[in-house]
């Protein structure tokens, strides 16, 4: 993790405002686009035309600030150079797959004070934006983490320092079960016995559960996907120190995910997010593997 300045401070403030001044515009375009575009993602995913206008809205508006030097998405191949300074890396619509269904969704930004890609070194600051019954705002800067409501695109902090509860209660996680490997299934065939399974399908919404509750939310790696499905810039490093700053920990399997190295943009990474004690045993079945 990296110290902002104080003049970085000032960029961060304007990113977290003008995200959620943003935030109203893009949940009132889902209802009218739902429909699948015709093009996919560098990851290889079908596009809603609620991704694509999520990401040209907060490109143009992240871009904009002055002290943001690149805007980089799930959505683009690389990042777009928008000047001199931080680089943000946005995760535009979270859990797109819940629009038909009606389900939570998400936004995630990440600040890194370098090029990217960046690992979590470099990492300033990170939040999402869920879109659930109501809006709110998860902020993690400086080692705390802040859950605010959004109301007309304003900040409403609600939580000053957001601590994961002590005993955990809820668990759910990603890929189809025949293809966890034998030590992560394992893993769950003990936690089913202790807690209770939740799991929606989003990344954010998924996520806040374990850190409204307690548990774990993991999407391993998977036999036929030894990476997982997560993208590390995108998902897995912001999400991960979200957790780590409400004192819970993140893994990719053996170490945190803010030490993994980052070699590649859109670099996918096994992720597991919750309570210290769930992730040291989803830890130690791994390495039973
Ligand atoms: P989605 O594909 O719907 O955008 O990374 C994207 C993500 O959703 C995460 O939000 C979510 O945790 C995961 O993928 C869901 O994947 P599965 O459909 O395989 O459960």
């Amino acid at each position: 993790m990296s110290r902002p300045t104080t003049d970085q401070e000032a960029v961060l403030d304007d990113i977290f405002e003008t995200l959620a001044a943003l935030a109203p515009e893009i949940r009132a375009s889902l209802p009218g686009r739902r429909t699948k575009s015709d093009e996919t993602n560098p990851s290889g995913e079908v596009r809603l035309e609620a991704d694509a206008y999520a990401d040209e809205l907060l490109e143009e508006a992240l871009g904009a600030i002055d002290g943001v030097g690149f805007y980089a998405s799930e959505e683009q191949a690389e990042p777009i150079d928008t000047g001199e300074g931080l680089s943000v890396a946005l995760d535009p619509l979270d859990g797109s797959s819940n629009l038909k269904p009606n389900s939570p969704m998400g936004t995630i930004i990440a600040v890194y004070d370098e090029p990217l890609p960046g690992d979590g070194d470099s990492l300033l600051a990170s939040g999402f934006v869920l879109f659930g019954p109501i809006m709110t705002m998860s902020v993690a800067r400086d080692g705390v983490l802040t859950e605010a409501v959004v109301e007309n695109g304003e900040i409403d902090v609600i939580t000053e320092d957001l601590d994961i509860p002590e005993e955990p209660t809820v668990y759910g996680m990603g890929g189809r079960v025949p293809d966890w490997t034998e030590g992560f299934a394992a893993f769950i065939d003990e936690v089913e016995q202790e807690y209770k399974l939740r799991y929606g399908g989003s990344m954010v919404a998924d996520v806040n559960q374990v850190l409204t509750y307690g548990g774990i939310f993991s999407y391993p790696a998977l036999q036929s996907a030894p990476d997982g499905k997560l993208r590390l810039q995108f998902e897995g490093i912001p999400m991960a120190y979200l957790v780590e700053c409400a004192g819970g920990r993140s893994s990719d399997g053996s170490q945190s995910i803010l030490d993994v190295e980052a070699t590649d943009l859109h670099q996918r990474v096994p992720v597991h997010l919750g309570n210290e004690q769930l992730i040291d045993r989803v830890e130690a079945h791994l390495a039973d593997e």
